[in-house]
This record gives structure tokens, sequence and C-alpha cells, in this order.
């Protein structure tokens, strides 16, 4: 097994990463940068290295002070953790290039799902259910009406290189597509530096239903059920639970296998997520893959027992999995809150000092965090500061398990979304599973 790894991330992920590695009888060097230099990261690791200023162009995102510390260090491998340079290929190949293993898939597999046009091609190919739309990118705007007379509207005009729901555009006539069409060109070249767009037809109020793979060097590749994450704001997921209230054994089947042949497509050998939607009649679809280890990925550990962190390690150090299909079975129910430094009303960050810190605990409850009393949350990265992850025998009892330990968590000195999710641990609809991605909108709403 590896000796040293460094972590090429700061915040909850990358004391997740710590905690694993330790466990594994792995040292780890923590990156910092010079804002995060009282991050538990940071004391929490064997080696820390200052990768410099704030700024994460200049910090998380610096290649080459990133792979300096990895050579000073003699760290054998880099966990990206996900965002910052997690999905970039060509960070990937450098580490290669430098005999540093990247704990992820290959850049080639990277690329094939990074762009989402190769990805949707790439699928099709093994026979996973997409939704109709172009084969191709669309360049013009006559061809653009169309494409989208013959798919039938409502469309939804996406970016070839977005994902993650950036810079798409929903058409209801053919008489609002050209400037649709336009606008989505122009925000795709600003965003994601490349104007092409596709066009798909477009599944109102969807369950965002995603199934966890894991794979190894060997060709071996076994799925872990589903997450459900629906409760979305703004394109952030808010809260993820596992199994989902859609899914039946054959529908959870279905997704899993086609999960597992789209990871075979692109000889996928890490772990990662492939996102779909499911429509009100249980139809799934494709929409792109995850190909890092992601947020929400607690929920499936506690229902599945499987440390998916562990596994993808010793999937980049070569080893085959230790998991057959057979071995997975889904026990009880999880639920993750994101809990972010933000005001629970308006959704605007609220860094700061946090002047009294108490994070809940008891039987099926886990809290995924890096802050602690006196921490000041910095402003110059995303707002999450913990996520809270309960598990119980049924989806009835995770809820009120997760009810309780929001009331207990004191996070005192600046503004959280605790209070918003007190709101939907009692709000009906969430009781009863009547959820799909419009859901934060109507709570917003009322
Ligand atoms: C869609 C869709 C409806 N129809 N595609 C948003 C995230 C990105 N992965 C894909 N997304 C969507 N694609 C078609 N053809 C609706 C969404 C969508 C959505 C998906 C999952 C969770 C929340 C969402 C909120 C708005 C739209």
């Amino acid at each position: 097994m590896f000796h040293k790894i460094l972590i090429a991330n700061r915040g909850e992920i990358a004391l997740r990463i710590i905690r694993t590695c330790k466990e594994m009888g792995i040292k780890t060097v923590a990156v910092y940068s010079s804002a995060d230099s009282e991050s538990l990261h940071v004391k929490l690791a064997d080696e820390s290295v200052c990768i410099g200023p704030a700024p994460s162009l200049s910090s998380y995102l610096n290649i080459n002070a990133i792979i300096s510390a990895a050579e000073l260090t003699d760290a054998e491998a880099i966990h990206p953790g996900y965002g910052f340079l997690s999905e970039n290929p060509r960070f990937a190949e450098i580490c290669e290039k430098c005999g540093i293993t990247f704990i992820g898939p290959t850049a080639e597999s990277m690329r094939i799902m990074g762009d989402k046009i190769s990805a949707r091609q790439a699928v099709i190919k093994v026979g996973v259910p997409i939704l109709p739309g172009t084969k191709e990118g669309v360049h013009d705007v006559n061809e653009a009406v169309k494409v989208a007379k013959e798919i039938g509207f409502p469309v939804i005009i996406k970016a070839t290189a977005g994902g993650g729901g950036r810079g798409m555009k929903i058409v209801h006539s053919p008489a609002a597509l050209p400037n649709a069409f336009m606008t989505a060109r122009t925000e795709a070249q600003t965003g994601f530096g490349n104007p092409e767009v596709y066009i798909e037809r477009y599944c109102e109020n969807p369950r965002h239903v995603e199934i966890q793979v894991l794979a190894d060097k060997h060709g071996n590749v076994i799925h872990l059920g589903e997450r459900d994450c629906s409760i979305q704001r703004r394109h952030q997921k808010v809260i993820e639970e596992a199994p989902s209230t859609v899914t039946t054994p054959e529908l959870r089947k279905a997704m899993g296998e086609a999960a597992v042949a789209a990871a075979k497509a692109v000889n996928y050998n890490s772990v990662g997520t492939m996102e779909f939607l499911v429509d009100k009649n249980n139809n799934f679809f494709f929409m792109e893959m995850n190909t890092r280890v992601q947020v929400e990925h607690p929920v499936t550990e506690m229902v599945t027992g499987v440390d998916i962190v562990k596994e993808q390690i010793r999937s980049a150090y070569g080893e085959k999995l230790r998991y057959t299909q057979d071995d997975i079975k889904i026990k009880g129910h999880a639920i993750e809150c994101r809990i972010n430094a933000e005001d629970s009303v308006k959704f605007t960050p609220c860094p700061g000092k946090i002047t009294d810190h108490h994070t809940p605990g008891g039987l099926g409850v886990r809290v995924d965090s890096f802050v602690y009393t006196n921490y000041s949350v910095v402003p110059h990265y995303d707002s999450l500061i913990a996520k809270l992850i309960v598990h119980a025998d049924t989806r009835d009892e995770a809820i009120k398990r997760m009810a309780r330990a929001l009331d207990e968590y004191i996070v005192d000195g600046i503004k959280t979304t605790i209070p918003f999710h007190k709101r939907i641990m009692a709000n009906k609809d969430f009781i009863e599973g009547n959820i799909d991605t419009s859901f934060i909108e109507r709570l917003v709403l009322e």
C-alpha cells in the first residue's frame, strides 16, 4: 500500500480522507492556503505545506505548488477530494508524468465524461437510456429550431462543456428558441471556454437519483445503490438520502446495471457517480457522470458499510475490488444535511468567528466537519462547514433522529442553514417522501 498521500483539498473532505488514511496506516500531507493555517486538516495531518495565498487559483488550484509539495514530502499519491482539481484531466496527467499516483480515474475517462456529448455517445453504445436529444453539438439557430421541433417542446439547451446544472436554458416554444440559443452559447463560452451546446427533451420536475459505482484497475465494476439528491437549491444539493423513496428493488437493479455498463463503457477504474433523472412514471435517464468522490458519499457508506474513500485508495494502488455485487446489501436509511455558513432565509454566505460549537452525537449520528470553537470561517471558499449524517432502521426514524440531532447542534457567532433543515424535517411533503427537484422552490415560496 502507499506509505504517504498528499491531500490536495481543504475543509471537511480533507479531514475525511486523513481519517481513512490513518486507519490504513498511510502517512498524510496536508496542503493549505495562508487563509487556512488554523484549519483542522492542517492540525490532523502528519505534515503540512503552505501552497500559496487565499485565492484558490494561487493555492488549491495551483498545480505547480501542489506537485512541488508532493515532491518535497515524498508523497507517492495525491487525493484530490471534490471540487478544485478533482476533475481536471490535465492535473491527473501531470501527476502521472511526475511519478505520482492520481487517486481517481484516468485522464481519458475524465475527458470523455467531462464532455457531455461524448459522455452521451459513450453510454448510448452500451444501451443506457438517455433523453431524446442531439447526438452532436448544435452550431446554428436554424438547425437548433429544426432539431427542437423534432424532439418536441419543452426542450433544454445545455453546454457541452458544462455540468452540475450551470448554463442550462429551458425553452417552451419555437419562438423563444433563437434568443435562448444565442444566450446559452455566450454563457457557455464565458463559463466554460467553449460555446458548444446541445439540445435535449426537457423532463419536468424530475427526481435526481444517482448511483455510486466502485471500479478497480482489473475491469471489475460494482454499484452501491442510489442516493436521492432531489432536494436542491439553485443546483446546490441541500439534503441527500439513501435509499430513494422512489426506488423499488427492480428499479435499483436496472439503474445499477445501467451505471455499471456506463462505467465499463469508459474503462472507468475508480469511484464515481452516475447521475440520472427519474420521471413521474419511474423512467430513468442518464444525465452525467461525476468522476470524483462526492460530498454526499457518506449516506451510501452508512447504508452499505463500505468506506468509499478506502476503496478509492485501494483501487488507485492497483488492488482488486474486495466486494462482489452480491456482497452489497442496503441496510436501513441514511440522510445527510449540508450545514453551510449562510443565512438560512437569504442563503447569503456568513463567514466569521464561531464563538461556541457543539456537535450532536448518539446512536446513528455522524458529523463530518472541520470547524471548532474560536475557528473563523473564511470567506474565500465554499460555505460548507459540516455534513450531519444520520442512520436508522427506517426513513421515519432517520427523520426523527435528524430533527433531534439538529436540535443538539450549536454553532454560535455565525449564521448557518441549521434552522432551514429543521423546517424541512418538519415538512409534510418531505416526511411523506413527496419530493422532486422543485421542492425547495415551493418551500421558499410558502
Ligand atoms: C435536465 C432536467 C430536465 N430535463 N435535463 C440539472 C443538473 C444537471 N446534472 C442536469 N440538470 C437537469 N437536467 C433534462 N433533459 C432538469 C435538470 C434539473 C435538475 C436536475 C437534478 C436536480 C435538480 C435540478 C434542478 C433543475 C433542473
